[in-house]
């Protein structure tokens, strides 16, 4: 691969093969955002944004149809996209299941008599892809789920008297069955992502806490059930890694000084539910950076697409995802297996390692020559990633005395990269 070799090799989140070794190695992955909540298409949280009651918000389960949802597309999506991990939102805040349930009629079973999380998960195993599932902690759905600050009945008249007609016992027992269900119906699963635990009071109504989901007994049976199973940190509990939510890290993350496996949750739109007028889309340089600079600092990037009501995924944006997958078909080599370096790049440029080789994202292509502090004399051959094609490295030469030819050369130390002046005609150039 077209890579300029250096010292040793700097490593990423250190760890054992353990059961993330294949998380920390793939780094980027599908999300998707699916449930009736995609009828209305304004969001995942339009029930709560538009304070919806459940006779009103029900009308978006009974016109749920996903006649075009079609996971062996999703999954052949993900894999021309580069995407090595696929996550469905098996029930999202909403409450509405994806998957055929014992414990409520409120899923897609009932109503429509397919099961999409068995879909999914066949789906994704036949194109070799692991499988994610999330499962939100939230319900809006449940009768015993209490009133909380994120809830469409927040601002209802008298919350304390709903409230006293709920009993999050009830609930629990609710939840931790539907998370059995999923985590035994469906053979060995990869990833669960869990969504969210915010304790605390806003609005002058509190959020809920690990002790309201039993968090503890929750991902415990996770352990028990799925040992192999990756776990987000969202039970409120520390797990397998931290999830950063629509926010890009500008640093490797740390808890109590050591680095830890992280994810940043990102969209192409700024919506995860199906958001019919949005039409913010990220560019595929955007998208090809992001995922150079998450590799960087040690993370995975999951990056979600909404479905339309019907299922499918927006040409648009499959046309991006598709976009960033032929970069990845010739970077690969920068970002599947590697991770932060172990020297810092200049300003525009982003570093990967991997092994004994360095890899430099080049943002703005330069002038001639590319100056890479740090890195004289450890470098023994180059070449642009994408054709293999070599490119001239040397350390700065010493500048002859009294010479005024080149006065502010950079500094001893420096490498110089001599580059084409075209700029290789790739989202990321890579070096
Ligand atoms: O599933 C996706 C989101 O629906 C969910 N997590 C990702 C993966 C999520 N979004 N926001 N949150 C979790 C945190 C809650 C944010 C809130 Fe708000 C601020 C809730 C109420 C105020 C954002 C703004 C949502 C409604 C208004």
């Amino acid at each position: 691969p077209g890579t300029v070799v250096i010292g040793p090799a700097a490593t990423g989140p250190a760890g054992p093969a353990d059961r993330t070794a294949w998380f920390r190695h793939d780094h980027y992955g599908m999300f998707v955002h699916y449930g009736s909540y995609a009828v209305g298409g304004r969001q995942e949280w339009v029930k709560y944004a538009e304070r919806m009651d459940d006779a009103a918000y029900r009308r978006y389960a009974e016109h749920f149809d996903p006649d075009l949802y079609d996971a062996r597309a999703v999954a052949r999506l993900a894999k021309e996209a580069g995407q090595r991990y696929v996550v469905l939102t098996a029930k999202h805040h909403e409450g509405f299941c994806l998957w055929d349930t014992a414990t409520t009629d409120y899923c897609v079973a009932r109503t429509r008599g397919r099961d999409l999380v068995r879909e999914h998960v066949e789906a994704l195993r036949a194109q070799g892809l692991r499988v994610g599932v999330y499962f939100s902690l939230l319900d809006w759905s449940h009768p015993h789920y209490t009133v909380d600050w994120s809830h469409p009945l927040r601002d209802a008249p008298d919350v304390a008297a709903l409230n006293a007609t709920r009993d999050m016992g009830v609930f629990r027992q609710y939840m931790r069955e539907q998370l059995r269900e999923l985590l035994t119906g469906y053979g060995p699963i990869d990833y669960l992502f869990v969504d969210f635990t915010q304790p605390g009071v806003r609005h002058g109504l509190p959020g809920k806490s690990a002790d309201d989901w039993d968090s503890p007994g929750l991902l415990a049976m996770c352990r028990e059930l799925q040992p192999q199973m990756v776990v987000n940190d969202r039970f409120g509990l520390p797990a397998d890694l931290v999830t950063p939510e629509q926010y890009q890290p500008v640093r490797p993350i740390e808890v109590d000084g050591e680095r830890v496996l992280w994810e940043a949750c990102q969209t192409i739109n700024g919506a995860w539910g199906y958001d019919r007028d949005n039409l913010d889309d990220k560019s595929p340089e955007l998208i090809a950076r992001m995922l150079a600079e998450t590799v960087s600092l040690g993370g995975n990037l999951l990056l979600n697409v909404g479905p339309t009501a019907r299922g499918e995924v927006l040409d648009r944006h499959a046309d991006i995802l598709r976009s960033v997958g032929r970069w990845l078909r010739r970077h690969g080599d920068a970002i599947y297996g590697a991770g932060p370096a172990d020297v810092a790049p200049p300003s525009g440029v982003i570093y990967t390692q991997r092994g004994d080789k360095l890899y430099a994202h080049v943002l703005a292509w330069p002038f001639k020559t590319l100056y890479l502090p740090g890195l004289g004399g450890r470098v023994g051959f180059a070449r642009l990633l994408w054709d293999g094609s070599q490119v001239e490295v040397d350390a700065v030469p010493e500048r002859p005395e009294g010479s005024n030819l080149n006065p502010a050369a950079p500094p001893p130390g420096t490498l110089t990269l001599t580059l084409p002046v075209r700029r290789p005609d790739e989202l990321v150039p890579v070096i």
